[in-house]
């Protein structure tokens, strides 16, 4: 009836290697959302504006050096300081679409050899999403995508082990799709998925978190 008191936003997260193409599928579905009249907003992790965000892009761009576990808890405190205003936002009814979250931050730092419980653990408590868009795409055929750039981890060794890692995250909240179909068809499947995400949060969904 449009009035439950529990109505929210959904959170809804782009996953996937590097060129598989979620940073151009999340701005469409955006613009798809707010034709649909959906409050929405874009949203993305690291989130390179704030002070802990400026220590990691100095460290992706090669002008810093952390080890391993610090990098690790430096991309989840990043998560962390975002985390009330992301709550506030979703039960305001404003949908999130998040380019990266915390698989990212589970599967880059377990590729490097941490282990996968202890890379979970600082996750445990953030929200979790109500769809995972998982783009997949052959570590192969996302190197030929026009190359990489020069930031740390954008390798092909490298991507095959975050490839794998990322295979033991999935769960029901994921919805993979194949990124080489057409950039169409892989729009449409999103906005099918995504559009019955934001009705069921709409009817009330709880807001659950993560690995608890
Ligand atoms: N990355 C991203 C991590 O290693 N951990 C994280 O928690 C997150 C969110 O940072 F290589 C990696 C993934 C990627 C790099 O991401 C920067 P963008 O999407 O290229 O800005």
């Amino acid at each position: 009836n449009g009035c439950n008191d529990k109505s929210r936003g959904s959170l809804i997260v782009f996953e996937g290697l590097d060129r598989c193409g979620k940073t151009s599928q999340s701005g469409r579905l955006v613009s798809y959302l707010e034709k649909k009249g959906v409050p929405v907003e874009s949203w993305r992790f690291p989130d390179r504006s704030t002070s802990v965000g400026e220590m990691i892009s100095s460290y992706l761009a090669n002008k810093s050096q952390l080890d391993d576990q610090t990098v690790h808890l430096l991309f989840s405190a990043n998560r962390w300081e975002k985390r009330s205003l992301m709550e506030n936002k979703l039960r305001s009814g404003i949908t999130l679409v998040v380019d990266r979250y915390s698989y990212s931050g589970v599967s880059f730092s377990a590729a490097k050899g941490l282990d996968i419980e202890w890379c979970k653990s600082p996750e445990r408590g953030l929200l979790a999403p109500d769809l995972v868009v998982y783009l997949d795409i052959a570590p192969e055929k996302a190197a030929e995508r026009g190359g990489y750039g020069s930031e740390r981890y954008e390798q092909l060794e490298f991507q095959r082990k975050v490839a794998q890692q990322y295979q033991t995250l999935c769960d029901s909240a994921w919805k993979v799709i194949d990124a080489c179909l057409s950039v169409d068809s892989v729009e449409e499947q999103i906005r099918e998925s995504a559009m019955e995400c934001v009705s069921n949060c709409l009817k009330g969904k709880p807001l659950f978190e993560l690995w608890s």
